[in-house]
C-alpha cells in the first residue's frame, strides 16, 4: 500500500535553492505588472498584477447574491442589480501585494515569487460598504467584519474559503468599496467578478475578490489568511504582527532598452528622463529621491491624482558612458522611509527596500 505524502508544513521553510517548479507555476498564474507600465497612471486590466490563491471561480451574475449576516440586527441580501442601483463611487486605488519583493530576500521565503511587479493602480467603481453595514445594524459587541470569497482550496494543509477580516472601525471607513467595475468595465473574472472588496491603503490581501458573504463577528477572526499568513513573523513559531497598510515605496520605469534574457538595461548617453511612481498606504507621498552611483538627489513630484493612487515623479539624468547603478526611494508625510536593504521576515511580507537597477550607458550615436 502506498503511503500518502506528508501534509505540507503550514509555511514552507525559506530556501537558498534555485526557483522551484512550484514557484514558477505560481509565478506564471499570478503575473506581475511590467515595470514599464509605471509610465501610465491607470493600469489596464491585463497589465495590473494578479494574485489568486486557488482557482478563479466562474460565477453567474444573475444568480449571484451577497449576504450580510452574523452579529447584525437585520441580515441582508443583495443582487448585483440592487448593489448597482445604490450610491456609486469611483476611486483610483493603488493595490500592492504584501509579498511584493519576496524573491529579493535571502534566503528566499517560498510562495508567490514576486520581484517588484506585484502592484497596479485601477479605477474601481462600486458602492460604499459602510451604509450597507449601517442598514444591517452591526451589533455593538462585534469586533471584526469577515469577508469571504467564492474561491476554495487548501493552504498550509487547511481547506478553506479565501477569507479576510477588517476591524469594524476600518470596515466602516467611507472609502471601502464593494466594487463591480474596474477602469469603467465590469470586473474581469480574474479581478473578482462580479463584486470584490476594495480597501484603499491596505496591502492587496484585504481586498477580497468574488465576494460571497460578509459576516459580523463578536470574536476576533482567526482564519488562515488572517493569522497564519499575512503576518510579519521572525520564524515559523512566531505569531507575528498582522500585515495591514502598504509601506512607502517608489519604483522606476526601467530606462533605455532591455536585454531579452537578463533584462539588463542599455541606455544612450545624454539627457535621460527617469520616472516612476511612489505610494504609501499610510500618508501622502512627500518626497522621492533618485541616486546615480550612490549620490541622492530630489526628484520632481507630479500633482497627486487622488488620495489612494500612486504619485508620479521624474528626474533629469545626464547619462555618462559606462556602468551605473540607479536607485529610487520615497518618503511619506509621516516621514516613513524605505530601508536601503530588505528587512527579512519568514513569509517575505512588506519588502519595501530601495529599488536598485544596473544600467550600461553607451555613447549616443
Ligand atoms: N477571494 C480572493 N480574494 C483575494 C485573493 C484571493 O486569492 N482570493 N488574493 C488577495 C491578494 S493576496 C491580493 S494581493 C489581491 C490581488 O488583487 P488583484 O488580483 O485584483 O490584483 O487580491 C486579494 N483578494
Ligand atoms: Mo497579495
Amino acid at each position: 500500500m502506498k503511503t500518502l505524502p506528508e501534509p505540507p508544513a503550514a509555511v514552507p521553510a525559506p530556501a537558498d535553492v534555485p526557483l522551484t517548479a512550484e514557484e514558477l507555476q505560481l509565478g506564471a498564474r499570478n503575473h506581475a505588472m511590467p515595470l514599464e507600465m509605471l509610465a501610465i497612471d491607470r493600469s489596464p486590466a491585463g497589465m495590473h498584477y494578479l494574485l489568486i490563491h486557488f482557482d478563479v471561480p466562474v460565477i453567474d451574475a444573475g444568480s449571484w447574491r451577497l449576504r450580510i449576516g452574523g452579529a447584525v440586527r437585520r441580515p441582508l441580501e443583495f443582487t448585483l442589480a440592487q448593489l448597482q442601483a445604490r450610491e456609486q463611487r469611483t476611486l483610483a486605488v493603488t493595490l500592492e501585494c504584501a509579498g511584493n519583493g519576496r524573491s529579493l530576500l535571502k534566503p528566499r521565503p517560498i510562495g508567490q515569487p514576486w520581484l517588484h511587479g506585484g502592484v497596479g493602480t485601477a479605477e474601481w467603481t462600486g458602492t460604499p460598504l459602510a451604509p450597507l453595514l449601517e442598514e444591517a445594524g452591526v451589533e455593538p459587541d462585534a469586533v471584526d467584519i469577515v469577508f469571504t470569497g467564492a474561491d476554495r482550496g487548501i493552504q498550509g494543509g487547511e481547506e478553506q474559503d479565501y477569507a479576510r477580516s477588517l476591524p469594524v472601525s476600518e470596515a466602516l471607513s467611507p472609502d471601502v468599496l464593494l466594487a463591480y467595475a474596474m477602469n469603467g468595465a465590469p470586473l474581469p473574472p480574474q479581478h473578482g467578478f462580479p463584486v470584490r472588496l476594495v480597501v484603499p491603503g491596505w496591502y492587496g490581501m484585504a481586498s477580497v475578490k468574488w465576494l460571497a458573504g460578509i459576516e459580523a463577528r463578536t470574536r476576533p477572526f482567526t482564519g488562515f489568511q488572517q493569522i497564519q499568513s499575512y503576518c510579519y513573523k521572525t520564524d515559523e513559531t512566531d505569531p507575528g504582527e498582522p500585515v495591514t497598510r502598504m509601506k512607502v515605496r517608489a519604483l522606476m520605469v526601467p530606462p533605455g532598452i532591455p536585454d531579452f534574457l537578463t533584462r539588463h538595461r542599455l541606455v544612450d548617453s545624454g539627457p535621460v528622463l527617469l520616472h516612476g511612481r511612489a505610494w504609501s498606504g499610510r500618508a501622502p507621498i512627500q518626497r522621492v529621491q533618485v541616486a546615480v552611483d550612490g549620490v541622492w538627489s530630489d526628484a520632481r513630484l507630479d500633482a497627486p491624482e487622488g488620495e489612494f493612487a500612486w504619485r508620479g515623479w521624474s528626474f533629469h539624468w545626464q547619462a555618462e558612458p559606462g556602468e551605473h547603478e540607479l536607485m529610487c526611494r520615497a518618503v511619506d508625510a509621516l516621514v516613513r522611509i524605505q530601508p536601503q536593504e530588505p528587512e527579512w521576515n519568514w513569509l517575505g511580507m512588506g519588502n519595501n527596500a530601495v529599488q536598485k537597477m544596473a544600467v550600461t550607458v553607451r555613447t549616443a550615436r
